[in-house]
């Protein structure tokens, strides 16, 4: 049984649930520790969670030192920082993902789900050298319909996720849980690859359809993703896209 958890994650809507998940499982001998990245505001962490938070740059070797001693079990959830190899290797690490490996591995899973029309879903793992890698602890697929968008889509996955933390959570800690091999290298997705997709090449002969999915897997609330470039005005445009069934 593991008995010193650290969570470490950016995301604190991920974070707020998987608190309450754990409280829930009413666990006294265990002690679960909070970090976030430096890229993370502590503030607002502390603030939601009501306990001191801690920040952890993986980049520093003595701060991972730090963690492989203190604790014996990480869980990474939606952190921005990669796990060094000598901590995956230390000690017990793992992964909430919101894909499923491995046909969706790194980056905004359900962007590349949406523009490939790869399935798509959430994934438990232990974490290895490689991203979104190891062998997984559990899976499951979510539903993707016509009128989905990044944004759509990432909300059905984010509560899958938070589905599969409670399913699986005490037998994480009680290490009692049973793995699977991933069945391939499946398909990895990088930053670079979700930037070159932003770009719409005007001049580029595609279908509607295809247009239209490239639209809907960069469609993500505010932010801008999709752009082409006017030559009139040498300036970017974005767009997104507005989808509903009638
Ligand atoms: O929590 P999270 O989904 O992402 C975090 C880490 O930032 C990421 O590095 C890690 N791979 C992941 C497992 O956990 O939040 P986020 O705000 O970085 O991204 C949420 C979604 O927002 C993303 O799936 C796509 C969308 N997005 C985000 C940014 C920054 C965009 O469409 N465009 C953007 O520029």
């Amino acid at each position: 049984m593991y008995k010193r958890i650290l969570v470490i994650s950016d995301n604190i809507f991920m974070c707020s649930n998987f608190k309450q998940i754990f409280e829930e499982l009413s666990l006294p001998s265990v002690t679960v520790s909070y970090g976030i990245s430096p890229f993370s505001n502590r503030n607002i962490f502390e603030k939601d969670l009501k306990l001191t938070v801690f920040e952890y740059d993986l980049r520093c070797n003595q701060q991972v030192d730090e963690i492989i001693e203190k604790f014996d079990l990480v869980l990474s959830i939606h952190c921005k920082q990669i796990f060094p190899n000598n901590l995956v290797n230390s000690l017990k690490c793992i992964n909430v993902h919101p894909g499923y490996n491995p046909l969706n591995r790194g980056w905004y899973p359900q962007v590349f789900s949406i523009f490939y029309d790869l399935p798509v879903g959430a994934t438990i793992h232990e974490i290895d050298e490689h991203l979104d890698h190891g062998n997984i602890i559990d899976r499951d697929f979510v539903e993707k319909e016509i009128i989905d968008t990044s944004y759509t889509l990432y909300k059905k996955i984010i509560q899958k996720e938070i589905f599969l933390i409670r399913k699986n959570l005490s037998s994480i800690i009680l290490n009692n849980y049973s793995t699977i091999k991933p069945e391939n290298e499946g398909r990895l997705f990088l930053r670079n690859d979700f930037n070159d997709l932003c770009e719409i090449d005007l001049d580029m002969k595609i279908t509607a359809g295809e247009l239209i999915n490239k639209l809907r897997a960069l469609t993500h609330e505010n932010f801008k993703n999709a752009y082409f470039f006017d030559k009139t005005s040498n300036r970017k445009v974005y767009l997104s896209i507005k989808l509903e069934y009638e």
